[in-house]
């Protein structure tokens, strides 16, 4: 729920209703989701697709809901409204409120749980006893509505506490109830541009699909049936609004007892809850009943003063952890500003001594390509993997020509329930074989790496990694052992094989150890993987936990304490994102924040800016990876929406534009120019760039000549939220500059 990015999927083979919020899978999806929606669809499953745009995704949806940008939590706030204020309760799991969510937790006056004070749990009110007790006393009867006189203890940030002697309390789903009461339909529609009776009834049939008190029957155990789904795309679970959108998503299962079990939303891939390799094992009891997070320190003394990554993830973003992945989480664009000019109260920026690039060509991804590129100019030493001339190893000193997929090879881990829309009854390995010999100077990956750890001098290091298991498995088990010797250098096949002979012996808990030969021959080798662990829900009930949902007293809680933190620093360029730090989230304008951001720090006014620039993915690009290949423009020219500015007819009416006029467009930042293509599917106050292109280097790619909207987009503080992520959009203006060519 917390860090926002794409391990959420809806249970795509189960369900029966899917409300999506831009999340266009049939282009983001995949082989495996755009599959698994067609499916779905021939089942007759109901997709509802809420987007400014008509993507690809809305134009096979069995409706197309054109909401305004950045206004998705009003209408997600509005859907909770319509569940707790206008369907009966018996429309709610409540069964599962009581037993799997914080709902019946008392909140004390300060807005922190009361808590018992010998044991510091959590109280409930128990409508059996008439009695406040810790929350998991068995055989109780937890209080969901109502307000009642307890005592106890409540423990704010830093250990601050206070003792309470027959305050009145009421439970969070109490405190839910009045938090949700002004946000109707009807006080949504006029801030999404959406009928209040359209969301309303999107919101109903949410209810009306989730089969209340069924159950189903997966691999021998019996575990609750809802088949519906939210599911949000990267421009609403990113940037200001996330959290909104985040824990509404979250809530609205929660609500339906819908969340990791069958037909509702699921969790994916394990990035920061370690460990990785299986859903189940990332579950792990942590305080008050709920599941563990590994949240960054916050405490007085264990807070990461001094920052250890550019982008100072672990100092500002409790909720990023300090996984292997979270250095790509948190405000990354700090990292690139702060080249530019520092942070007051963080340590001096300092460029890289050396700059790695791999598979990413930051150049034309990133916000302010402009900004990005200069700071890279700068660089004192740049090395970069490359297969082709791109924006960003044109800057590099020294390029390490890499094989391409086809060339290279690899084995790697399959199946299981990693990846969204990816949910598997087998799990194991593939080989990925070279198909043919590397072109020119290119080498194996594999062969590169070995050779700059031996010349690094880091040889033995190198080796051991592998055998703890860095080439994605560990090379000794029970029984077996095929760790390489770490005093000599490898070959790539050598590497592989030891690879390969212990992948086959994890796979066969040590019976087999077959090695390169066996996959050349075979290609992969799975073994079976049950359904039933696509859901937490069993591994919830087995270790008694809760989701902490509705009410975010962790998150006050670590939000307080990190405000406290970063003020005895000095430091108060974050406080308009601590104030994210709420236990239920309010509607702020959005739109407005945008609006603000953008005209205070460009001083500007945001009035001569009147469209809002989006962009999508489209199926037949991998980011900007593939836009060098003459086959793919070929494939995607015949579908909708690429080579252009999409805008619809009646906004291009006004300015007096035509289909193919081309036309130059500028954000307070900077312009670009395309031509216009005409469609209905968009918001009249809405453009749309699809991918990312605006290419000057990348054979092939530089020649087709298509805007992105990377050049217009700040970096700005003002519009990063409290995890650090923005989302891809802006405001621009049009002017017509030529005919069509
Ligand atoms: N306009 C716009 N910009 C966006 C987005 C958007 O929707 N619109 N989306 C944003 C998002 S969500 C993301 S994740 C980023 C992604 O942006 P990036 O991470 O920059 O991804 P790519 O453009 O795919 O860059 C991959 C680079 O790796 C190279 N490459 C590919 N395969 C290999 C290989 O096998 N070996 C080597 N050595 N190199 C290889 C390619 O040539 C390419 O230059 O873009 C962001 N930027
Ligand atoms: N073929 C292919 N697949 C990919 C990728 C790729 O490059 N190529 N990249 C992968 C990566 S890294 C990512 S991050 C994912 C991204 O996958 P998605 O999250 O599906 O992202 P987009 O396709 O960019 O979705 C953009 C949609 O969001 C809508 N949108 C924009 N702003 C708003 C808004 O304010 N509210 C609402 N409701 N909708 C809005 C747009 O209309 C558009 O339809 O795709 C992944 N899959
Ligand atoms: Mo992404």
């Amino acid at each position: 729920m917390w860090h926002r990015a794409f391990t959420v999927s809806p249970d795509t083979p189960l369900t029966e209703l899917i409300i999506s919020f831009g999340a266009n899978v049939e282009a983001s999806g995949g082989v495996c989701g755009v599959k698994r929606h067609a499916d779905a669809r021939a089942r007759g499953v109901r997709r509802i697709q809420v987007e400014p745009h008509l993507s690809v995704t809305g134009a096979c949806s069995a409706q197309w809901v054109p909401i305004r940008p950045k206004t998705d939590p009003a209408f997600l706030f509005a859907m909770v409204h319509v569940a707790l204020h206008e369907a009966d309760r018996s429309a709610l799991d409540i069964a599962f409120l009581k037993a799997r969510t914080s709902s019946p937790y008392l909140v004390a006056p300060n807005g922190f749980y009361l808590r018992d004070k010998k044991t510091g749990k959590p109280l409930v009110w128990d409508l059996i006893a008439k009695k406040a007790v810790p929350f998991d006393r068995p055989r109780i009867d937890p209080a969901l509505e109502g307000a009642f006189e307890v005592s106890g203890r409540e423990t704010g940030p830093d250990d601050e506490f206070w003792d309470h002697r027959n305050a009145t309390c009421r439970p969070a789903f109490d405190h839910l109830l009045t938090h949700m009461c002004t946000y109707t339909p009807e006080w949504a529609a006029a801030i999404c541009d959406v009928p209040a009776d359209t969301i309303r009834s999107v919101a109903t049939r949410f209810l009306d699909h989730a089969h209340i008190g069924e159950t189903i029957e997966i691999d021998g155990v019996t575990l609750p049936f809802r088949p519906v789904a939210i599911s949000l795309g990267k421009t609403v679970n990113n940037g200001w609004g996330g959290y909104e959108c985040c824990w509404a998503r979250t809530l609205l299962a929660c609500l339906v007892g819908g969340l990791e079990v069958p037909g509702g939303t699921l969790g994916t891939t394990v990035r920061l809850n370690r460990p990785a390799d299986n859903r189940w094992s990332s579950v792990t009891p942590g305080p008050d009943g709920f599941m563990h997070y590994p949240m960054n320190p916050t405490a007085k003394g264990e807070w990461m003063a001094s920052p250890a990554s550019r982008h100072a993830h672990q100092t500002l973003v409790p909720l990023a952890a300090n996984s292997p992945w979270s250095q790509a989480l948190g405000p990354t664009h700090l990292a690139w500003m702060m080249q530019k000019q520092g942070l007051d109260h963080l340590p001096e920026p300092t460029p890289p001594d050396v700059w790695f690039v791999y598979r990413t060509n930051p150049a034309i991804s990133f916000w302010d390509t402009g900004a990005v590129s200069d700071v890279m100019a700068d660089f004192p030493f740049t090395v970069c993997f490359a297969y082709t001339h791109d924006e960003t190893n044109h800057t590099a000193d020294i390029l390490l020509p890499e094989c391409t997929d086809l060339e290279g090879l690899q084995l790697i881990r399959i199946g299981g329930s990693k990846y969204v829309e990816q949910f598997w009854n087998h799990q194991g390995f593939a080989l990925r074989d070279p198909a043919t010999k590397p072109q020119g100077e290119a080498r194996d990956f594999t062969w590169i790496a070995t050779q700059l750890a031996r010349r690094t001098g880091l040889l033995e290091a190198y080796n051991a990694a592998i055998n703890k298991g860095a080439a994605g498995v560990r090379l000794f088990g029970e029984g077996y052992d095929f760790s390489l010797r770490t005093d000599k250098e490898h070959g790539i096949e050598d590497i592989w094989d030891a690879v390969c002979r212990a992948a086959s012996a994890e796979i066969t808990d040590g019976a087999d150890t077959q090695g390169l030969d066996y996959f050349r021959e075979h290609g992969f080798r799975t073994r079976a993987f049950s359904v039933l662990q696509w859901y937490l829900y069993p591994a919830l009930v087995e270790q008694g936990l809760r989701f902490e949902l509705p009410y975010q007293e962790r998150l006050l809680r670590i939000g307080r304490e990190l405000g406290a933190r970063l003020h005895e620093q000095g430091i108060t360029w974050w406080d308009d994102q601590l104030k994210e730090y709420e236990p239920l989230p309010r509607w702020q304008d959005l739109p407005g924040k945008w609006e603000r951001a953008l005209s205070q720090h460009f001083d500007v006014s945001i009035a001569d800016y009147p469209f809002w620039l989006l962009t999508a993915r489209s199926m037949q690009y991998a980011w900007g990876a593939n836009a060098g290949l003459q086959m793919i423009h070929e494939v995607a020219d015949n579908i909708a929406g690429h080579g252009g500015i999409i805008m619809n007819p009646a906004a291009a009416q006004k300015l007096g534009l035509a289909e193919g006029d081309v036309v130059e467009v500028s954000s307070p930042l900077g312009k670009t120019e395309g031509a216009i293509v005409l469609r209905q599917g968009i918001r009249p106050d809405t453009l749309l760039m699809i991918g990312q292109f605006d290419h000057w280097v990348t054979p092939f790619a530089k020649d087709l000549k298509a805007p992105s909207m990377n050049a217009l987009t700040p970096m700005l503080l003002g519009l990063s939220d409290a995890t650090g992520s923005g989302a891809d959009l802006v405001k621009v203006a049009l002017r017509r500059i030529g005919p069509s060519p």
